[in-house]
């Protein structure tokens, strides 16, 4: 049924949510702002400025776009800084025999991932040459929910959007594919806004809808 399997990159192909957090945390703490892991887990998937918005929820001060856009730069500098911790050992065995196993079935890979970041973490990872494809925060104007990033990966593939499989571990990306008109699979967090065409409860699931 499909061609193609677009993977998000955060919370799918490897885990950064903790150094999202600690770098937030560190700009939240700094403005003087409550910041815990449940307002953390509403900036899955979301852009970096958009992540900032939400996290200003709770300041009472206002900042100009200027200041904005330098404290995104902080945040962003404190976390690529913690990024340099991830190695090959951040990709789990599941991950890469499965991903192989869909390479061998034939599929195109790529990934469809919010970040600005992502070649870094590909790289940190082991990955930087391994997808057919990769759209990434870079290449893009609108973030999730829109569906721009799927989009851009479906082109880059070669593939229409109804080829195309999303795996996605946030409610905005599993709308993001939707409105692009690809079938989407839910992992994590994402299996509980119910809204995904396949739930998995582990990676390697995905070998059980491309076949
Ligand atoms: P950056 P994904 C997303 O990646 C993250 O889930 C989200 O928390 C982050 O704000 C966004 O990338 C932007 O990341 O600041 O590195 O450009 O899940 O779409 O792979
Ligand atoms: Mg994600």
């Amino acid at each position: 049924k499909y061609e193609a399997v677009i993977f998000d990159l955060d919370g799918v192909i490897c885990h950064t949510d903790k150094y999202h957090f600690a770098a937030w945390k560190c700009l939240a703490d700094k403005l003087g702002v409550y910041f815990d892991e449940q307002i953390n887990n509403r900036l899955r998937g979301v852009s970096r400025m958009e992540s900032l918005e939400i996290v200003l929820e709770n300041f009472s001060g206002k900042l100009t776009e200027q200041q904005k856009l330098q404290y995104s730069n902080q945040k962003n500098e404190i976390y690529c800084d913690l990024l340099k911790n991830m190695d090959s050992s951040d990709l789990s065995i599941e991950v890469k025999q499965t991903l192989d196993q869909l390479r061998r079935r034939g599929y195109l890979l790529a990934i469809g991932s919010s970040s600005k970041n992502a070649g870094f973490i590909l790289k940190q990872i082991g990955l930087e040459n391994y997808f057919d494809a990769i759209s990434d925060g870079n290449n893009i104007t609108k973030s999730k929910p829109d569906p721009e990033v799927f989009l851009m990966a479906a082109k880059f593939v070669n593939k229409a959007a109804e080829m195309c499989l999303v795996v996605e571990d946030a409610k905005a990306g599993i709308e993001a594919a939707r409105k692009g008109g690809m079938d989407c699979a839910a992992i994590g967090d994402a299996v509980n806004c119910n809204m995904a065409d396949y739930n998995l409860s582990k990676f390697s699931d995905i070998l059980g809808i491309c076949e």
